[in-house]
């Protein structure tokens, strides 16, 4: 089984990072590919920059049809795309946000996200009520990292991401957290094992989830809107991504 893990933007120690917690969750001889698109911005960090950087990664995801990938992770906590990849994809499309936040509500009858910077919130926010999950989302908070200072060990993300945790579980009545960017993969079993609550972290979340649907032979539905786009012509420096 091949799984394409897609993060969306073009930081490829993030990509690593990312690869790196998909493949230590699924079984032994499932291939995780984990990439980020030949273009795009450095991080995502707004509806701006969902929009641009959903190009990239929908080239990703037919270039993975083409190479066989049996189901793909959206690895960026907006999931941007998600529904577009579903459209051309024939296996499942597992966005981390979606993932983690359903985890979450397994785990704990109310969880909080903890996020980068503030502009976020709402892109999260407006996914809780996409996914219909706002009676276990107690609260969306950001940290105010930018989600490249993830990557710089001079930013003390760690502890800036703990101290919004603690706070989250003081004030908030959580039970659980799910981390609100896929950038920080690497941080949640020292959060969990210091916080002593469930941490959910989505890129894990979504490549389980991933694997499981493929095993049990699901893949996305193609009646209705997610059946492969109509074929058109698409014009300028996008003609090469008609149908
Ligand atoms: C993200 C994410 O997961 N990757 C990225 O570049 N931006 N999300 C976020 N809320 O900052």
């Amino acid at each position: 089984m091949k799984i394409k893990v897609i993060n969306p933007n073009t930081t490829w120690s993030m990509t690593r990072t990312i690869g790196q917690a998909a493949q230590a969750v699924v079984s032994p001889g499932v291939e995780i590919l984990a990439v980020s698109p030949g273009q795009g911005p450095a991080s995502i960090e707004g509806h701006y920059d969902e929009a641009m950087a959903c190009v990239g990664l929908l080239e990703e995801v037919r270039k993975g049809e083409a190479e066989g990938c049996d189901a793909y992770v959206i690895a960026c906590f907006g999931d941007p795309g998600l529904d577009a990849a579903r459209e051309i994809a024939r296996g499942p499309v597992i966005g981390v946000a979606e993932a983690a936040m359903r985890a979450a509500s397994y785990l704990s009858t109310g969880f909080s996200v903890v996020t980068t910077l503030r502009r976020t919130v709402v892109i999260a926010e407006h996914l809780v009520d996409k996914y219909g999950i706002r009676s276990h989302c107690r609260k969306v908070r950001a940290s105010e990292l930018a989600v490249l200072e993830l990557e710089d060990p001079r930013s003390n993300a760690y502890q800036s991401i703990l101290q919004e945790c603690r706070t989250a579980l003081d004030e908030d009545g959580s039970g659980a957290i799910v981390l609100g960017c896929a950038g920080m993969a690497d941080l949640c079993h020292r959060l969990q094992d210091e916080l002593g609550v469930p941490v959910v972290d989505g890129v894990s979340a979504a490549a389980v989830m991933a694997e499981g649907l493929v095993r049990a032979r699901l893949s996305t539905s193609k009646r209705g809107d997610y059946a492969f786009p109509l074929p058109k012509a698409y014009t300028g420096g996008l003609a090469c991504m008609a149908p």
